[in-house]
């Protein structure tokens, strides 16, 4: 599992290069954006379980057939295997976000999810959304605790959606 750091020292030596100016930029922006990124992780930490809630809301609203006869979230078992899947993308997100590194993702959540989902017929496009509207949801929360840029909480997010979207992940 990587982080920041450990990633730009790795490609560093790698190299056998002392760092230069575009690493010890890329290091200043992560030190920088480090109290935010603290305080996005236990803003998401003690509020999860609501957003969770919150989001898996907005999705049955949005495409309420996952949740009738027949949809892939209908009965009461796939309703909670989907609001526990939306409690995972969000707790490995967080994880991303004080790394800031998505290694996290894909290690442990991303490989071999696409044929998981395809084997149990669980749709990706409103998977995608799920995830999206969670993005949504702590960007908000964070932009209303006086996050000023919240803008480095997409990478996980759409770091999710990228890859499960695509072909062969
Ligand atoms: C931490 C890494 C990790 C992930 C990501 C993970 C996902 C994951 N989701 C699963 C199932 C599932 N996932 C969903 C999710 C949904 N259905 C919908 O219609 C919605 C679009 C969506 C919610 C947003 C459902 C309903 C199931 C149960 C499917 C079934 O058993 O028929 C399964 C199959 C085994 C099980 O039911 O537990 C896995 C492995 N497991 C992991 O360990």
């Amino acid at each position: 599992m990587k982080d920041a750091v450990t990633t730009l020292i790795r490609n560093y030596d790698v190299a056998g290069r002392y760092f230069d100016r575009n690493a010890m930029d890329s290091l200043k922006s992560y030190f920088d954006s480090g109290m935010s990124r603290l305080s996005v992780a236990s803003m998401i930490t003690s509020n999860a379980a609501a957003i969770v809630k919150q989001a898996g809301s907005q999705l049955f609203e949005q495409v309420p057939e996952l949740i009738r006869p027949g949809g892939n979230a209908y009965t009461t078992r796939r309703y909670s295997a989907c609001l526990r899947d939306m409690d995972y993308y969000l707790r490995y997100a967080t994880y991303a976000l004080v790394a800031g590194d998505n290694d996290v993702l894909d290690e442990r959540v991303l490989q071999g999810l696409r044929e998981t989902y395809n084997s149990l017929t669980v749709p990706i496009g409103p998977t995608v959304m799920g995830i999206q509207i969670m993005k949504d949801i702590v960007k908000g929360m964070a932009a209303s605790q006086g996050v000023e840029d919240t803008s480095f909480l997409d990478a996980p997010f759409d770091h999710m959606t990228r890859e499960l979207g695509e072909k062969d992940l």
